[in-house]
């Protein structure tokens, strides 16, 4: 075999080898995570790397819009880029498969620059690198093999060159097959995409009232008030995040109901909507935990929609259910009376995000996630309890889930060292569809003193404290409870989030010097 063909071999090999890596990679991460895709995510790193008279100079000869350009000119790079790492691994073991491990972290960094820290993204570019270096090994490996039989009468020229091009064979099938699978999913996220790019969030009929001011409590290491859509948290069963396109969806009310209804997106999004701050958590929160946001919600009232259905006597809750399975139960009456129960559309002034149940969802006052926060809904079905178990519900959680009355500690955190003398305390407190109305604070075995209040924003949201305690040097505990706008103290006994939420006192450890 002349340096030639060889050479051309092992281009095709290279090639080969990353282009079912990278289509497998696509592939992956059209399911996990859609609105990041390794190659649109390094081709623009290397966009916005480029020297601004080169990227004007790009931008005015294919436009921005010119997506196909860019992805034809990306194939080009990374098909030359794999050529070449297959040449090099032939010539040199070695220096080729190093070369394109050398692109999965620059990938997997692309990706993790935009997938705001979250780490299932990073799957994909991992697995492209991984199987592309893989093949490219064994596929180079063969084509040594193949040479080597060439010059050694020992070995059966024949075989060599079959098992070349078994991998060489195996790597073009997976390239196809993955590729054709990629533009199925990929299309699906691009029309979803478009779909969801001429939406526009309706004005609310009835906007939630500004914020006052004195709301936010300006101490460092407080959480926000509002939580952005970003960095709200986020809980569901999805390993892949439903993408639905929103000129396909309807919701539907069925059950017990005098009649069958449906609405489209472009007729909820018709409804005279209403605008609420809520404070949503969920029943694993451990008691000054993570796990609660509060957010700015726009949507139209649950208990306009039954009653065009017609609720049946008898029916005590509603099963709604999401496009992937998913269902929460959900007391009739929860949905109905005047603590403004909403199919949310918006949050904090956006369409809902993919990962928070785009197009729309339930927000429910008072309950937490798992029995009223149905994201991606399609169906309210009108039951009972007794006739219908939420998912759940059937794997030992509560059939009913109010949240429970707590309270946190955000600053200082538990451990932190601390300067002896007067000490700023400060976090929040929740009691949905009552408000708070005192939160105290203890040092060790001390007198429980009053903290300060801050503004609320209604009783359906967490309501921010401070408060300033005097500490001496040495290790200290200390802790907070709060008691609701009924005078109903907050439980001290200790509980786990199982089957129906955590109680007790949040308690942090400090040391002051
Ligand atoms: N479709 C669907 N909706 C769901 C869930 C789910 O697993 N699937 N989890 C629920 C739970 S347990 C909680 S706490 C909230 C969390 O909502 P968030 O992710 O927007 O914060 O969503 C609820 N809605
Ligand atoms: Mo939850």
């Amino acid at each position: 075999m002349s340096q030639r063909v060889l050479d051309g071999w092992a281009f095709l090999s290279g090639v080969l080898a990353v282009a079912f890596g990278v289509l497998a990679g696509e592939l992956l991460a059209g399911w996990l995570s859609p609105s990041v895709s390794p190659v649109s995510a390094v081709g623009s790193m290397v966009i916005d790397g480029l020297p601004p008279g080169v990227k004007d100079l790009a931008i005015s000869l294919f436009g921005t819009a010119d997506k196909v350009v860019f992805l034809l000119v990306m194939a080009v790079v990374i098909g030359v880029a794999a050529g070449l790492a297959g040449v090099f691994e032939a010539h040199r073991k070695n220096a080729g498969w190093l070369l394109v491990a050398g692109f999965g972290l620059l990938g997997a960094a692309a990706v993790f620059a935009r997938a705001q820290g979250n780490t299932v993204a990073l799957a994909p570019p991992v697995v492209a690198a991984l199987l592309s270096v893989a093949l490219l090994r064994i596929a180079i490996a063969r084509l040594r093999d193949w040479r080597t039989a060439q010059a050694d009468p020992t070995v059966s020229l024949e075989t060599g060159r079959r098992r070349f091009f078994q991998v060489l064979g195996a790597s073009a099938a997976g390239a196809l097959l993955t590729g054709l699978a990629t533009g199925v999913v990929r299309g699906s996220v691009a029309s979803y995409q478009a779909a969801r790019d001429k939406l526009k969030l309706p004005a609310p009929a009835e906007p939630a009232a500004p914020i006052p001011a004195a709301a936010q409590l300006e101490v460092p290491g407080l959480r926000p008030l509002v939580i952005p859509n970003d960095q709200f948290y986020r809980i569901d069963t999805a390993l892949a995040v439903p993408v639905i396109n929103p000129d396909d969806w309807q919701l539907k009310i069925t059950g017990m109901v005098d009649r069958e209804v449906s609405i489209t997106m472009a007729e909820l999004l018709a409804q005279p909507m209403i605008e609420r701050y809520v404070t949503i958590a969920c029943v694993s929160n451990e008691v000054g935990g993570d796990l609660i946001g509060n957010a700015r919600w726009l949507g139209w009232p649950v208990r306009e929609f039954l009653a065009r259905a017609g609720v049946q006597p008898g029916a005590d809750m509603v099963l709604s259910r999401s496009q992937d399975g998913f269902t929460a139960s959900t007391p009739i009456e929860a949905l109905t009376d005047d603590r403004d129960s909403i199919i949310a559309v918006g949050m904090n002034g956006q369409l809902l995000p993919l990962e928070h149940g785009f197009p729309a969802r339930l927000i429910v006052p008072g309950l937490y996630g798992y029995v009223s926060a149905t994201k991606w809904l399609t169906e309210l079905k009108v039951t009972t309890f007794q006739a219908d178990l939420a998912y759940w519900s059937t794997r030992g959680w509560s059939e009913r889930g109010p949240i429970k009355q707590s309270s946190r500690i955000d600053t200082p955190r538990s451990g932190a060292a601390v300067s002896s003398g007067k000490l700023v305390l400060a976090g929040s407190a929740w009691a949905q569809t009552t408000g708070i109305s005192e939160v105290q604070v203890q040092v060790d075995d001390g007198q429980w003193q009053s903290a300060t209040l801050a503004a609320g924003i209604s009783k359906d949201t967490w309501v921010q404290w401070s408060a300033a305690v005097e500490v001496a040097p040495g290790q200290h505990r200390v802790q907070v409870r709060s008691v609701d706008a009924a005078g109903q103290p907050q439980r001290a006994e200790y509980a786990a989030p199982a089957p129906d939420g955590s109680s007790g006192y949040h308690a942090i450890r400090i040391n002051a010097q």
